[in-house]
């Protein structure tokens, strides 16, 4: 058995793989392009963000240890914020609207881009545009959150630095036609910041306070900043963990893995090795619902009609594909690290 020798057919093998082949996708990895030779560009601390994060993280921590004060109905409350916001990353800006991998109706996508203004992760468009960079021109100076500089960098630190020029000479070559033909996401992104206030700080403080006599401080602190800085965690863990420890049953040529702990945490996004490899999958795991909230949530809405044409991969395809790419030995589904 040979194989690893076709990198080159990656790009092409993967279209090929798509069930609608007339639409052209930025998300899929492109060998063609080579890091820039010579020195690379200074890193420049941003301090505003070092600032608003290690802010962020203590009012979370000091959440932490408000817990054993929240009532009931504020903790059930605490996961229910948790779940939208989440479900606005994960159905909404990654499934939806990065991948394109199922269709949502009007109301499906206002409400998700409701419960993603609630994560606060930067605005559908900019969050999409970085992802699809992502999955491009993965582990190089052009991926935002290059994995290959380490788990921080991957974790938070990439969003503490300017970005490297070519993440941003790269992205402008995007077209992104259909973010920008999605009124829905424009809307956001007009009101990008009034949407945040209210529905990631004003709404989680306010619901528990007024609707229940929760005290301020733990409305504040714990439905607040704690879930909010728990769902960026889940989400950064999917760049850091999930590019660094785990089995690549798919794919051996790259780094991104399958991480069960990472996909309970993230909703059922934790299996990077399967999403690398096929990135237009609507379920980004062989596996359907399990580990995978998001993929329950987007078969009920197919249920109800407010979704449809969940693209999936077949058996065929993904069998085809594990002969070519697939581990050789043992050691490889182990997850031997950066071969
Ligand atoms: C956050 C995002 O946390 C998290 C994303 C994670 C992704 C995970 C993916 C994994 C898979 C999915 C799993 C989901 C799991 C969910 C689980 C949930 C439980 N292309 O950015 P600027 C241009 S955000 C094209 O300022 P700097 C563009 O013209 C957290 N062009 O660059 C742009 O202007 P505009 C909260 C690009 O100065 C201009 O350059 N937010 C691109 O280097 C300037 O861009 C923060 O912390 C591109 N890709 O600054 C703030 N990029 O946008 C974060 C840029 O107007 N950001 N351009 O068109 C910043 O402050 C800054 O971006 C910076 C870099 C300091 C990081
Ligand atoms: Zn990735
Ligand atoms: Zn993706």
């Amino acid at each position: 058995q040979q194989h690893h020798g076709g990198d080159k057919q990656q790009n092409g093998d993967a279209v090929a793989e798509l069930p609608t082949t007339t639409t052209t996708r930025d998300d899929v990895f492109d060998d063609t392009y080579k890091e820039k030779e010579g020195p690379k560009p200074p890193r420049m601390l941003v301090w505003r963000n070092i600032i608003l994060m290690v802010l962020l993280h203590t009012g979370a921590l000091y959440g932490l240890t408000l817990l054993p004060y929240a009532s009931a109905p504020t903790l059930a409350w605490t996961v229910l914020c948790y779940l939208l916001s989440a479900l606005g990353v994960t159905a909404g800006a990654h499934r939806l609207w990065s991948h394109k991998s199922y269709k949502a109706s009007f109301p499906l996508r206002v409400f998700l881009a409701l419960a993603n203004s609630m994560s606060f992760q930067n605005d559908i468009y900019e969050w999409a545009r970085d992802h699809r960079v992502h999955h491009k021109y993965s582990e190089t100076d052009a991926d935002p959150h290059n994995a290959l500089r380490g788990f921080f960098f991957a974790h938070i630190g990439w969003l503490l630095v300017r970005k490297h020029p070519d993440v941003i000479e790269k992205g402008r070559k995007l077209e992104l036609l259909d973010l920008k033909a999605d009124e829905v996401v424009m809307f956001q992104r007009r009101h990008y910041k009034m949407s945040v206030l209210l529905l990631c700080f004003v709404v989680p403080t306010v619901v528990p306070w007024y609707f229940w006599g929760e005290s301020f401080a733990v409305a504040y602190f714990v439905p607040g900043l704690l879930r909010y800085a728990v769902v960026l965690n889940a989400t950064w863990l999917v760049n850091s963990a999930a590019h660094l420890w785990g089995n690549r049953p798919y794919d051996t040529t790259i780094n991104p893995r399958e991480n069960p702990l990472v996909a309970f945490s993230a909703m059922g996004e934790g299996f990077h090795n399967y999403h690398h490899t096929f990135p237009f999958d609507y379920s980004t795991s062989e596996f359907g619902c399990k580990l995978n909230l998001t993929t329950a949530f987007i078969d009920t809405m197919c249920f109800l009609g407010f979704a449809q044409d969940c693209k999936r991969v077949s058996k065929e395809v993904i069998t085809a594909r594990v002969q070519r790419t697939g581990p050789l030995l043992k050691s490889d589904v182990q997850g031997a690290q950066f071969p």
